[in-house]
């Protein structure tokens, strides 16, 4: 009685979300990301999802694509 079709929705956004990106990253990257923490210029390589700033959401999808 409590559920819907609303939080079904929601759900799949996230998951295609995650999935957006094939590229795997290392600690080279890694050290890249920790440099331009919290910038917000155009152009920078460790803005992973590409919204402007390095941030959390970078390094979530840094992580669920690491590679050794
Ligand atoms: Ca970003």
């Amino acid at each position: 009685m409590f559920y819907g079709s609303g939080l079904d929705v929601e759900v799949s956004i996230e998951i295609s979300f995650s999935v957006a990106s094939s590229t795997t990253y290392s600690i080279s990257n890694f050290i890249q990301l920790v440099t331009d923490w919290l910038k917000s210029e155009s152009g920078l390589t460790s803005d992973v999802n590409g919204d402007g700033v390095v941030n959390t959401r970078d390094l979530e999808i840094m992580m669920s694509n690491w590679s050794d």
